[in-house]
């Protein structure tokens, strides 16, 4: 994989994001989900940075596409921030998604073995009010066999009352889904 591509904004207020009107996707999701390691092989390129350790991506990130811009989100959950960090990041986040203008859509990634909780249920809610797209999509699915795959789908889609791609950031497995789903807007990886 290539290295690394610039970062076109890191911020944390509107004032340091892109003002060029480019679309902008935005993949949410918990820290330790999967998603840094989502975007990275959606992209084919080590764009956004993965760890073991959970809450590394505190600004929010502007990855350039080609016309648009992969936007990483801060990762909710995070406990071993302090509260005035955690306070700061909410605001921006939610700043982000209940205002920022170039967005149209997002992708909500979660760890296939969890039950979505009240900040995936967030986004959802975000989604549904502002009107825009979103794609659920639920990582390490290779740690699970056939049958286990099957439940938690269905579960999943219960719980979420909509459709949820089943991926795993380390086969690829699931990925075309993904990128189906973002091509389908109209943008390419
Ligand atoms: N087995 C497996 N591990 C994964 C998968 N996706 C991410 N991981 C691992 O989970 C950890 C957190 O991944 P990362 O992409 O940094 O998550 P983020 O905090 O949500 O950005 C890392 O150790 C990854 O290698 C997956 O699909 N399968
Ligand atoms: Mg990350």
């Amino acid at each position: 994989m290539p290295k690394r591509s610039p970062i076109a904004a890191s911020a944390l207020e509107s004032k340091d994001m892109p003002r060029d009107g480019k679309i902008e996707v935005a993949f949410m999701g918990r820290s330790n989900s999967g998603k840094s390691s989502l975007i990275n092989r959606l992209v084919g390129a080590k764009i956004a940075h993965t760890s073991s350790t959970p809450g590394r991506t505190q600004r929010i990130n502007f990855f350039p596409m080609k016309g648009w811009y992969i936007v990483d989100l801060p990762g909710f959950g995070y406990a071993k921030v302090s509260m005035a960090q955690r306070e700061r990041f909410g605001q921006a986040v939610e700043a982000y998604l209940t205002t920022r203008q170039p967005l149209i859509g997002g992708i909500l990634i979660q760890d296939v073995r969890r039950d979505p909780q009240e900040e995936e249920m967030m986004v959802k809610r975000w989604a549904y009010d502002r009107n825009l797209y979103l794609a659920v999509v639920a990582s390490k699915v290779d740690k699970l066999n056939q049958t286990e795959r099957r439940e938690r789908k269905a579960r999943l889609e219960e719980l979420y009352q909509g459709a949820v791609f089943l991926v795993s950031n380390r086969t690829g497995e699931g990925m075309d889904q993904v990128k189906n789903a973002i091509q389908g807007l109209g943008l390419t990886l």
